[in-house]
């Protein structure tokens, strides 16, 4: 506050006084792929800000959801499942985790526990002890397991990094979520809000409106063809009435052109009225989707495609 010399009455009314300090700051959500890191973070943001497939490798990119409390602002950052990388686009997968390690203010290490330890989660220790950040263990998908299940997992993470807590939850059922953001918030710094109160990402529509097509390609064609389809915007234009949305969904083979467009159009067609109908929910009124499909061999080594999948790379 600039002070006045002495003497002189001040003659501005106090400047009002900043925000009061809130506890706040960035949590890297990471863990092995499939654990339910996208599930968890949109659960607790209330919000879908990161799109779900029972597909591993679902997430590429490290995808900002805030929590906005009163007296507190979490910015959780959703990320590609820990793996070791055999292409280019997994060593893009995997240098978004890593950034989002080195920028955390805490970190939630996220276990499916309905599974048992193994070689994956064995890495995703030894990148944590890397980074060594303050993290909270999160065992996920409590409601497919009895609860005598948690301890041998407990023992053994506990004996492999010093975790601040444990916290058993169901991402999918909503199930100790108050008790995992009351502990992440508690270890967060004090800190600004570094995001309006209303805002719950920092996606741009068009990248968000790419992800659900993806989403919806993935969820029809991951059985015949997993991991393989990139999604381009090439078109996205939104007026008062309608908004129109031109994308390519690109594929590595000749091979799997015909499986994603399906016998006379069916399949791709059902993709398209699938999105189209949950960005409605996004874009009201009304949405206008149309999707081409590309081959492209080896896309997932193609430096161009793979950028293009980055949106805070694009000018
Ligand atoms: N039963 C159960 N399934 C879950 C839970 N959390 C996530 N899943 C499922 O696990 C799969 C992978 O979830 P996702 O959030 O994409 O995992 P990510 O790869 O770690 O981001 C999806 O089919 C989810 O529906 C949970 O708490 N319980
Ligand atoms: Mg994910």
């Amino acid at each position: 506050m600039p002070k006045s010399a002495p003497g002189t009455p001040n003659p501005e009314p106090a400047i009002p006084s900043p925000e009061p300090r809130i506890k706040s700051g960035f949590i890297a959500v990471v863990g092995r792929p499939n654990a339910g890191k996208s599930t968890l973070t949109n659960a607790l943001v209330g919000e879908k800000v990161s799109i779900v497939t029972p597909a591993p490798q679902t997430t590429r990119n490290r995808i900002l959801g805030v929590v906005n409390r009163a007296e507190a602002q979490a910015v959780l950052v959703d990320t590609p499942g820990i793996h070791k990388p055999l292409s280019r686009l997994n060593e893009q997968m995997m240098a978004f985790v890593r950034q989002a390690l080195e920028e955390r203010d805490l970190a939630l290490l996220i276990v499916d526990a309905s599974e048992p330890f193994g070689k994956g989660d064995q890495y995703a220790v030894e990148l944590l002890r890397e980074y060594a950040p303050a993290t909270l263990l999160v065992l996920n998908k409590i409601d497919l397991i009895r609860k005598n299940r948690l301890l041998p997992l407990i023992d053994r993470y506990s004996k492999l990094y010093e975790f601040k807590e444990i916290v058993p939850v169901s991402a999918l059922r909503g199930e100790g979520l108050d008790e995992l953001m009351g502990a992440a918030i508690n270890l967060l710094p004090e800190g600004p809000r570094y995001f309006p109160p209303d805002v719950y990402t920092d996606q741009p529509e068009r990248f968000l409106a790419g992800e659900i097509i993806r989403e919806k390609v993935i969820r029809h064609t991951r059985q015949e063809m997993p991991y393989a389809t990139a999604v381009l915007m090439d078109e996205f234009e939104e007026t008062e009435t309608i908004t129109r949305i031109h994308a390519t969904i690109v594929v590595e083979k000749d091979s799997q052109k015909p499986i994603l467009i399906g016998a006379a159009g069916a399949r791709i067609k059902q993709i398209g009225t699938e999105a189209r109908l949950e960005l409605e929910r996004l874009f009201p009124p009304k949405v206008y989707v149309e999707l081409l499909v590309k081959v492209e061999p080896h896309w997932r080594d193609n430096r161009a495609v793979v950028a293009a999948l980055d949106y805070r790379g694009e000018q």
